[in-house]
C-alpha cells in the first residue's frame, strides 16, 4: 500500500515538474508559431516599440535598451514608415514598459484593448493612398503620450 502511494506521489511529482518547466516554452513556441502564421510573404514589415519616454522606436526594444538609448542620445526622432501604394503592411507592435495603445485612423487600425509589455500586437492593412498619415498611441501612457507619435508616408 505505501509503496504505490509513493508511485503515485513521484508520479504527481513529475507531472507538476512537467508542467511548470513545459508551460513557459509552450507558451513561447505557441506566440511564435501565431504572430508567423498572421503575416503573409511579401507583406512591408515594421515593428515599433512604445516607450512612455521615447515615444514609438522603430525596431524591437527592450527596456533596458531604451533607458540607455535615452540618456546616449537624448529624445529620438519621431518614426517614418514608407511603404508604396498597394503594399500590405504589417506591424507588429510592442512595449518596452507601459501598455500603449495604436491609432491609424485614416486606415481605420486602433488597437484598443492595448499593447502590453512582452506581448507583441500584430496589425495589418492595405496602404491603397497616398499621402503621409499620423499614427500615435491612444493609451493614456505618461508625460510624453501626446508626442507618441510617427509618421506613415505612401509612396505612388
Ligand atoms: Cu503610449
Amino acid at each position: 500500500m505505501k509503496r504505490i502511494k509513493k508511485k503515485i506521489d513521484l508520479i504527481l511529482l513529475t507531472l507538476l515538474v512537467t508542467i511548470v518547466v513545459g508551460l513557459p516554452f509552450g507558451i513561447q513556441t505557441y506566440d511564435r508559431e501565431v504572430k508567423h502564421e498572421k503575416v503573409p510573404a511579401g507583406a512591408k514589415e515594421f515593428t515599433l516599440t512604445g516607450n512612455a519616454q521615447r515615444g514609438w522606436i522603430e525596431g524591437e526594444v527592450h527596456a533596458y535598451d531604451a533607458l540607455s538609448l535615452w540618456f546616449e542620445k537624448g529624445k529620438t526622432e519621431k518614426p517614418v514608415l514608407e511603404v508604396s501604394k498597394g503594399d500590405l503592411v504589417v506591424l507588429r507592435l510592442a512595449s518596452s514598459d507601459v501598455v500603449h495603445g495604436f491609432s491609424l485612423k485614416d486606415f481605420g487600425v486602433f488597437v484598443s484593448d492595448g499593447i502590453q509589455p512582452g506581448k507583441t500586437v500584430i496589425v495589418s492593412f492595405r496602404a491603397d493612398k497616398v499621402g503621409t498619415f499620423t499614427f500615435s498611441c491612444n493609451a493614456i501612457c505618461g508625460d510624453n503620450h501626446k508626442d507618441m507619435q510617427g509618421t506613415l508616408a505612401v509612396i505612388a
